[in-house]
């Protein structure tokens, strides 16, 4: 830990942690590797992934041929929304993270899952962030949006309620569902990079699924080890991104300051329900 708390970063890494990703150095295993989840992907994806995704697969020329090589794709999203693509070693500290956000560049893992890691694993790799995260910022409206949860990343570090914060990016950037006509639509990346949660998330009478609203929100715990026992569903990107940028975030803070948090399976008479979850996987896996 350096003289003013953040971490510094491992010999070789940049101060902002990010790496050459080094394309040229994958392994054909690793490349083929790349195509196995992508293909799974693309078989369930359509009806599933919100258009917004499916449109940004497209324009970004992502397939399945093996790793993208971030430089290439930074120049055709930089195009698009002005969001680049940079390579780091994992997770990097918050204040790191939202900075990069804040100035529209999407941190991805270098790293790839092995090929016995396939259905789950801790750390965001490229697959899941590149495959994930990356077509949904060819969106002009989810473009805004992650640049302003960076800028409000910032802040809600330095205010001391970065926890409020995460639990945002977890129920929408990663977890997120969205309204459309033709029924619910995935559009969080860490359902999007799931073969069985793409299923789970839409289909499973188990979860809750409840209209999104800010403070609800940020009070509700999440789990990172299982499928997600509440979903959120926001009615439009555009009503995401308006919400975020009209929020007075002061006062909400410090009306959560005396909020208790609210456990995964909670349902409160307030909620606009969807889906009343039976729970039914989380309790065959307690
Ligand atoms: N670092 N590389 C990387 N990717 C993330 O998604 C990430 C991170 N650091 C912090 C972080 N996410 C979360 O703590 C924030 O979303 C709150
Ligand atoms: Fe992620």
């Amino acid at each position: 830990m350096s003289a003013d708390g953040a971490l510094s970063p491992p010999p070789g890494v940049a101060a902002d942690w990010t790496i050459p990703q080094g394309w040229d150095a994958y392994t054909p295993e690793e490349h083929r590797t790349w195509v196995t989840l992508y293909e799974r992907q693309a078989k369930i994806l359509p009806g599933r992934a919100c258009d917004a995704f499916l449109n940004g697969l497209k324009a970004l020329d992502l397939h399945g041929e093996g790793i993208p090589d971030m430089r290439r794709l930074s120049e055709k999203l930089g195009k698009l929304t002005g969001w680049q693509v940079v390579a780091v070693p994992g997770l990097v500290p918050d204040a790191v993270f939202f900075d990069h956000l804040a100035n529209r560049r999407f941190p991805a893992g270098r790293f790839i899952r092995k090929p016995d890691q396939l259905d789950y694993l801790e750390e965001p790799d490229v697959f899941h962030d590149v495959f994930g995260h990356v077509p949904m910022l060819t969106d002009p409206v989810f473009a805004d949006y992650m640049q302003a949860y960076g800028q409000g990343g910032l802040r809600a570090l330095n205010l001391g309620r970065l926890h409020n914060l995460a639990r945002l990016y977890w129920y929408t950037v990663e977890f997120g569902l969205m309204e459309t006509a033709e029924g619910l639509r995935i559009y969080g990346a860490g359902i999007v990079s799931s073969r069985t949660e793409s299923i789970f998330a839409l289909e499973d009478p188990s979860p809750n699924r409840l209209g999104f609203d800010m403070a609800r929100v940020m009070r509700t715990e999440y789990r990172i080890d299982d499928f997600q026992q509440t979903y959120f569903v926001i009615p439009s990107l555009r009503h995401l991104l308006t919400v975020t940028v009209e929020t007075d975030f002061g006062p909400l803070y410090e009306y959560l300051a005396g909020a208790p948090d609210l456990a995964v399976d909670a349902v409160l008479p307030g909620d606009r329900v969807l889906t009343r979850g039976a729970q039914t996987y989380a309790q065959a896996r307690a």
